[in-house]
C-alpha cells in the first residue's frame, strides 16, 4: 500500500504548522507549494531536519513548481493574506479571490482528482469559488472553519466550568463570519447540557444567560481577538489542527462528524451554497449531511449568516472575481 500524498497550497504561517503535524502523525507525504522562491523549500527542509527526532520517514518537500503536486490524494489550501488588526475576513475578498482561482487552475491541470480543504478567507467564499472554478465534485470540496469555532467555544466553556475540554462537546454552525451561529442549546458536557451547569453554578437563571452570552460572542470575535494580539497575522495553530483532524477523518475513513462547511443541496433550508454544517467525513469527502431542526432563534441566525454567505458570493459574480 502506498502512503497517501498531501499537498498545501501556501506555505506560510498555517502551511508550515500542517506540514509539520503531518509529518510528526505521519499522515502521508507532504509537498508544500507556495509562490515565494526558497519558502516553502526552506520551510520543509528545517521540518524533516527534525525526523531523527520526531520519528518520521514520511518525505516532506517544498516546491515552487505545480507540477510536483501531481495526483495527490488530499489538498489543503492557505494561499492568500491573512487579516491584519482592524480588517474583516470579507476584506480579504478582491485579493483572496484572485489567488484563489489561480490555485484553483493549477489543482484542476495537476490533481483534479484530489480531495480538497480550503482554509483561506473570507472562508465560505472561497470555497465556493474554488468549486466552481476547479470543477471538483461538491463532495469532494469542502472548508475549515467549524471544526476551530467549535474548538474555541468548547475551550471557553471549560474554562468557565473548571472541567476539562476533553469533555465538552459545542458546535458552531453557519458562515466563518462574524455571523457564524454557535448552538448553545446542544452545547454539553458529557451529555449534560451547559445552561444547566452555568445555572447551578450561578443559581441564577439570568446570569448563566448573561455568561453564555457572553461566550458565544467571544467564539464569533475569536478569530480578530488572536489578530489584535498578533498584529502581523492571524491565526494559525488552530487552524492547522483542524484542518489536520478533517485531512485525517478523510484519509483514514473515519466517518468523523465534523462541523465542516460543506455544499448543501437542500439541507437545512439552503440549496446552492456552501456553509457551516455537521457533516459526515470519510473516503468520499463530505459523505453525508446531518440535519437536524433548528429553533426559531438559530433558524434566524443560520439564515442571516447565510444571507452573509450570499452578498460575498453576489459580490465576485458582480466584480467578475
Ligand atoms: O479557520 C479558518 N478558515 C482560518 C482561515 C483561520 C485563520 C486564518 N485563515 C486564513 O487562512 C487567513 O485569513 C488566510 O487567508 C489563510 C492563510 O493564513 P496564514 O496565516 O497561513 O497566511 P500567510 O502566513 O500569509 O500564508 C499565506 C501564504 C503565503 O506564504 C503566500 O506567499 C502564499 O500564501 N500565497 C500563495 N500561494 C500559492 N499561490 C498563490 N497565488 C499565492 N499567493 C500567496
Amino acid at each position: 500500500m502506498s502512503r497517501n500524498k498531501i499537498a498545501l497550497i501556501g506555505g506560510g504561517q498555517i502551511g508550515g504548522v500542517l506540514s509539520q503535524l503531518i509529518a510528526q502523525k505521519r499522515l502521508g507525504d507532504v509537498v508544500l507549494f507556495d509562490i515565494v522562491e526558497d519558502l516553502p523549500q526552506g520551510k520543509t527542509l528545517d521540518i524533516a531536519e527534525a525526523s531523527r527526532i520526531d520519528l518520521f520517514d514520511v518525505s516532506v518537500k517544498g516546491t515552487n513548481d505545480y507540477k510536483d503536486i501531481s495526483d495527490s490524494d488530499l489538498i489543503i489550501i492557505t494561499a492568500g493574506l491573512p487579516r491584519k488588526p482592524g480588517m474583516s475576513r470579507d476584506d480579504l475578498l478582491v485579493t483572496n479571490a484572485k489567488i484563489i482561482k489561480n490555485v484553483a487552475e493549477n489543482v484542476k491541470r495537476y490533481s483534479p482528482d484530489s480531495i480538497v480543504i480550503v482554509i483561506s478567507n473570507p472562508l465560505d467564499a472561497m470555497v465556493t469559488l474554488f468549486q466552481k472554478t476547479s470543477g471538483i465534485p461538491v463532495n469532494r470540496v469542502m472548508g475549515q472553519a467549524g471544526v476551530l469555532d467549535s474548538s474555541r467555544f468548547s475551550t471557553f466553556i471549560a474554562w468557565e466550568l473548571g472541567v476539562s475540554v476533553k469533555d465538552v462537546n459545542a458546535m458552531v454552525l453557519g458562515g466563518h463570519g462574524d455571523t457564524m451561529v454557535p448552538i448553545t442549546r446542544y452545547a454539553n458536557v458529557c451529555g449534560i447540557p451547559v445552561m444547566e451547569l452555568l445555572e447551578r453554578k450561578y443559581h441564577d437563571k439570568s446570569k448563566a444567560i448573561e455568561v453564555m452570552e457572553a461566550m458565544v460572542n467571544r467564539t464569533k470575535l475569536a478569530g480578530g481577538e488572536v489578530v489584535k494580539l498578533l498584529k502581523t497575522g492571524s491565526a494559525f495553530y488552530s487552524p492547522a489542527s483542524s484542518a489536520f483532524v478533517m485531512a485525517e477523518a478523510i484519509l483514514f475513513d473515519e466517518k468523523r462528524l465534523l462541523p465542516t462547511c460543506a455544499f448543501l443541496n437542500g439541507e437545512f433550508g439552503v440549496k446552492g451554497y456552501y456553509v457551516g454544517v455537521p457533516a459526515v467525513l470519510g473516503a468520499e469527502g463530505v459523505e453525508n449531511i446531518i440535519e437536524f431542526t433548528l429553533n426559531d432563534e438559530e433558524k434566524h441566525a443560520f439564515d442571516s449568516s447565510i444571507q452573509a454567505v450570499k452578498d460575498l458570493i453576489s459580490d465576485i459574480d458582480r466584480l467578475g472575481l
